[in-house]
C-alpha cells in the first residue's frame, strides 16, 4: 500500500500532469457491465472507471444552456396549448434572433434550445408534415422560420443550437396510432438535416391524449438512432440516454450528485434488457424515479449490474412560467435569486439549463434581460481572479512541495491524481493572506468521478477552522461560506472511490453584500435602521427615493433613522470596485390601531396587523412577506382611527394567484362606525371565481363623504373552489395588502 502511495507521490513531483488528452482522441467508457458475485467495494472501484462519451464531456463543459419557450402559448396567455389555437394569432412582429443569440450569449450561454414544437403540435418552421406551423401564420405573410433565422444567429455567435420537439402532440390527428412515429421520425428528420448542427435534441417526458383521445406508445429507439444517425455529436436529453432529468424543476441540484448511476434506476429486472452496452442508445429507455435523492451511492450501484454515466441537467425558468405571460413581467427572478441558482447547479454537478421565454414582440424582455445582466456581473467578478492560484501544495505522504499550476490553469483536462487513501490531505500555501467565500472544486471526469466525501479548512490566528464541508465533486462544486481572510488552507479527501484526479482548485470572493437590521419593519413613530456588509473595508451607499444607488449616493456612516414608510435601497462596493447586488428594504409607518377578528396563517402574516397599513404595497410573490394570508377563513379587519375624521375614500388590495390556491375573496364589505359597535355597511361587492388560473393584483375601493371613527373591513373567501381547479371542493385563501385610508 505504501510503495503505491509513494510511486504516486513521485510521479507527482516529477510528472505532475498524469493526463492533458487532446479530446480528439478521447472517447470515453460511458457504460460497464458489472462482473457476478462484485463485492460493494469492488462495484465503486468498477463505477470511478465509467467516463463519459465525448458528446456527453462537451455537454458538461457548456454549463450554461438555454431554453426558449415560444409558440401559440406565447399569444394566448397559456402554458398547455390543447392544438387547436388559431395561427392567425402568431405575430412576433419584432421578432430578432439575433436579439436572442446576443442576450443568452452575454449571460454567458453556450447552446440554445428551442421548442421547435411544444405539446400544441404547432411547428416554429415550415414542417412538410402539418400545416398547422408557422406557415399558416400571418408573421412574414407566412413565408417565416423561426428555425432558420435561430439556427444561423446561433452558428454565427459560435453558440450551440438546440431542438425541443415534444413527443406528445394534441393536434396532430395520427397521434395514437404507429403512423404518428413515423411522421415523428420525419419532423425529426427535418429538424436534425436542415439547420446546421444540432448540439442537443430535448425529449420531454408527457405523454397525454391526442386529438383522438388516444395515448401513443412512442418508438424511442427508432427516435434515438435516427438522431445517432443524423447528429451523431448532439446529446439526446431527458427522455433519452446522454443527460438526465435532475428530477425538479426549481433550479436546485442535488447535494450528492453522482453522473454514475445504475442502467435502470428502479426496476432491476428490466436492466439486462434495457442495457445501454455502449455510447450508443441502442436498447436505452429511461426509466426510474428521477426525483429520488440518492441515485448513486455506493448501496445504490451495489445492487446494479450495468451502470451508466448519466449526468444531471438541471431546468428552471427565469420566470413562473416555462411561456412568456405579461403578467409575470413583475416576477422575473432576480440577478441574486439567479446567482444562487447557478451555485446550486452548475455548482452541483449539473448543467443548468435556464428558460428565457421570448414575449409577444418576439424579442427577450428588458426585465429578464435586466436580471441576466446583473447575474452575469455577479459570476464574472467572482470568478475573474483565483486567490490560490500563487500557492505551494504539499501532498499528504509526498516527500516535497509539488508544482500545483495544474490545479489553477482553468484547464479541466490537466490534473493531480491523489493517492488512494482513505483519507488525503492536500496543504495549500497561498503565498501571502487572502480573503475568500467561495470553493471551487473539479474532478477530471475523463478519468471518473471519485471523490466521495471532502472537507476545507483554513487556518484562522493560527487555529485549524473548518469552512465547509462536501460529499461528490464530479465536473463542478462549488461551496459558499462566510468570508475568510487567510494564508494556509487545506483540503482534506476524506472518501474517494479509486484516486480521484483534482483538476481545478479554486478560491474566490463574490461581490459584497449588504445586510440591513431591522431587515423590514412597520412601525408608529421611526425606525432605526444600521447596515452591514461581512467585507472589511467595503463602502456602502445607500438611497431613500427608490433609485437604485451607486457611488453617487448617500455614503452610509451611521444608522438611519426613518421617520415615514420608505424603501430604502443599498449597495456595497468592494475596496477592488467590485459592486454587490443592490438589495432593497420596506419600512412601513402605520398610525392606526388595527384588530384582526381571525388571525392570519403564521407563515403569512405580513409582518403583523399594522402590516395592512402601513403603506407597503405586497408585490407579485406571495411570500414577499407583505402579504397577509387566510387560510379558508374570513379576513374581518377593525381600524381605529382614535377620533372622528373626515374620510373621502377607503381601499384594499388582494392578490389573486389560483396557481398557489390563492382567489379573490368571494364577497368584500366596507362598513364605518363612531363608536365602534354599530356599523353601517358603505360598500358592497361580489366576485365569481375565475374559470381558469390567474395571476394578479387587484384592488376595491369606494368613496365616502363623512366622518368616522372605526373602519371594518369583511373579505370571505371563495367557497368552494370551483371544479376545474385541484383545490375543487374546498375553500380558498384570502391574500391582503394595503388598506388605504385618504
Ligand atoms: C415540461 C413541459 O410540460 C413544460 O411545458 C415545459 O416544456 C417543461 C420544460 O417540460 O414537462
Amino acid at each position: 500500500m505504501h510503495l503505491r502511495k509513494w510511486k504516486i507521490a513521485f510521479s507527482l513531483l516529477f510528472l505532475p500532469v498524469l493526463l492533458l488528452q487532446g479530446q480528439e482522441e478521447y472517447t470515453g467508457n460511458p457504460a460497464v457491465t458489472v462482473p457476478e458475485n462484485c463485492s460493494p467495494e469492488r462495484v465503486a472501484e468498477i463505477a470511478a472507471t465509467v467516463t463519459p462519451a465525448l458528446r456527453q464531456l462537451k455537454w458538461q463543459q457548456m454549463e450554461l444552456t438555454t431554453f426558449l419557450h415560444f409558440s401559440p402559448n406565447t399569444y394566448y396567455d397559456q402554458e398547455w396549448g390543447k392544438g387547436n389555437e388559431d395561427a392567425a394569432r402568431f405575430n412576433p412582429a419584432q421578432f430578432d434572433a439575433n436579439q436572442w443569440v446576443k442576450v443568452c450569449k452575454e449571460a454567458g450561454s453556450k447552446c440554445i434550445i428551442i421548442t421547435a414544437k411544444h405539446h400544441d403540435g404547432f411547428c416554429l418552421w415550415p414542417s412538410k408534415y402539418t400545416s398547422h406551423s408557422v406557415a399558416a401564420s400571418p408573421w412574414k405573410s407566412g413565408k417565416g422560420d423561426i428555425l432558420r433565422e435561430l439556427s444561423d444567429a446561433c452558428h454565427k455567435a459560435g453558440v450551440g443550437f438546440g431542438v425541443y420537439l415534444s413527443p406528445w402532440d394534441r393536434h396532430e390527428p395520427s397521434y395514437g396510432s404507429e403512423a404518428y412515429n413515423t411522421f415523428f421520425l420525419n419532423q425529426l428528420t427535418e429538424l436534425l438535416t436542415q439547420y446546421g448542427k444540432v448540439t442537443e435534441v430535448w425529449f420531454d417526458g408527457a405523454c397525454g391524449e391526442g386529438p383522438n383521445g388516444k395515448k401513443q406508445v412512442y418508438d424511442w429507439a427508432a427516435y434515438y438512432s435516427l438522431i445517432r444517425k443524423l447528429q451523431p455529436e448532439a446529446v439526446i436529453a431527458v427522455m433519452g440516454p446522454d443527460v438526465r432529468w435532475v428530477g425538479t424543476e426549481s433550479g436546485y441540484g442535488r447535494e450528492t450528485e453522482w453522473s454514475v448511476v445504475p442502467m435502470d434506476l428502479s426496476n432491476q429486472e428490466d436492466i439486462a434488457g434495457n442495457s445501454q452496452q455502449s455510447a450508443s442508445s441502442e436498447g436505452f429507455i429511461p426509466s426510474g424515479d428521477m426525483t429520488n435523492q440518492d441515485l448513486g451511492s455506493r448501496e445504490i450501484i451495489a445492487k446494479s449490474r450495468n451502470l451508466i454515466w448519466y449526468p444531471s441537467e438541471v431546468d428552471v425558468s427565469i420566470r413562473p412560467g416555462w411561456f412568456w405571460h405579461e403578467s409575470e413581467n413583475e416576477r422575473v427572478k432576480t440577478a441574486e435569486k439567479l446567482l444562487d441558482i447557478y451555485f446550486n447547479s452548475v455548482g452541483k454537478n449539473s448543467v443548468l439549463l435556464l428558460n428565457i421565454p421570448p414575449d409577444q414582440r418576439g424579442l427577450i424582455h428588458e426585465n429578464d434581460i435586466a436580471s441576466l445582466n446583473g447575474w452575469r456581473y455577479a459570476i464574472d467578478n467572482t470568478f475573474k481572479i483565483n486567490r490560490a492560484e500563487k500557492s505551494q501544495i504539499h501532498i499528504s505522504g509526498s516527500p516535497g512541495n509539488i508544482n500545483g499550476s495544474y490545479l489553477f490553469d482553468r484547464n479541466d483536462a490537466s490534473d493531480i491524481l491523489l493517492p488512494t487513501e482513505k483519507e488525503c490531505t492536500i496543504d495549500f500555501d497561498l503565498g501571502e493572506s487572502q480573503t475568500f467565500d467561495v470553493l471551487m472544486l473539479q474532478e477530471n471526469i475523463r478519468i471518473g468521478q471519485r471523490i466521495e466525501k471532502f472537507r476545507f479548512d483554513a487556518k484562522v490566528e493560527g487555529k485549524w477552522k473548518n469552512l465547509c464541508r462536501g460529499t461528490t465533486v464530479g465536473y463542478k462544486r462549488l461551496l459558499r461560506f462566510e468570508a475568510v481572510t487567510a494564508q494556509e488552507v487545506r483540503l482534506i479527501i476524506e472518501q474517494s472511490r479509486l484516486a480521484p484526479a483534482l483538476s481545478e482548485f479554486g478560491l474566490f470572493i463574490q461581490p459584497p453584500s449588504v445586510q440591513a437590521q431591522p431587515a423590514t419593519a412597520t412601525f408608529k413613530d421611526s425606525v432605526r435602521v444600521t447596515l452591514s456588509s461581512p467585507l472589511k473595508g467595503v463602502n456602502i451607499y445607500y438611497t431613500i427615493d427608490g433609485s437604485n444607488p451607486d457611488i453617487n449616493d448617500i455614503p452610509y456612516e451611521q444608522p438611519i433613522l426613518l421617520q415615514k414608510t420608505t424603501k430604502l435601497k443599498f449597495v456595497a462596493i468592494s475596496s477592488e470596485g467590485i459592486q454587490g447586488f443592490c438589495t432593497s428594504a420596506d419600512y412601513g409607518k402605520s398610525s392606526y390601531n388595527i384588530r384582526l377578528e381571525n388571525a392570519a396563517d403564521p407563515r403569512y402574516d405580513g409582518g403583523g396587523p399594522m402590516g395592512l397599513t402601513d403603506g407597503i404595497r405586497g408585490s407579485m410573490d406571495h411570500a414577499d412577506g407583505r402579504w397577509t394570508g387566510f387560510p379558508g377563513k374570513n379576513l374581518e379587519a377593525t381600524i381605529d382611527l382614535g377620533i372622528n375624521k373626515p374620510i373621502e375614500k377607503i381601499g384594499i388590495s388582494f392578490l389573486e394567484e389560483t396557481a398557489s390556491w390563492i382567489f379573490k375573496p368571494q364577497q368584500v364589505a366596507i362598513l364605518v362606525s363612531d363608536d365602534g359597535v354599530a356599523f353601517k355597511e358603505i360598500y358592497s361587492i361580489s366576485n365569481d371565481p375565475p374559470t381558469k388560473d390567474q395571476s394578479t393584483r387587484f384592488s376595491v375601493s369606494t368613496s365616502y363623504h363623512g366622518e368616522a371613527r372605526y373602519i371594518k373591513i369583511i373579505a370571505t373567501p371563495q367557497n368552494p373552489v370551483p371544479n376545474w381547479h385541484p383545490g375543487a371542493g374546498t375553500s380558498a385563501w384570502i391574500f391582503a395588502d394595503e388598506i388605504s385610508i385618504e
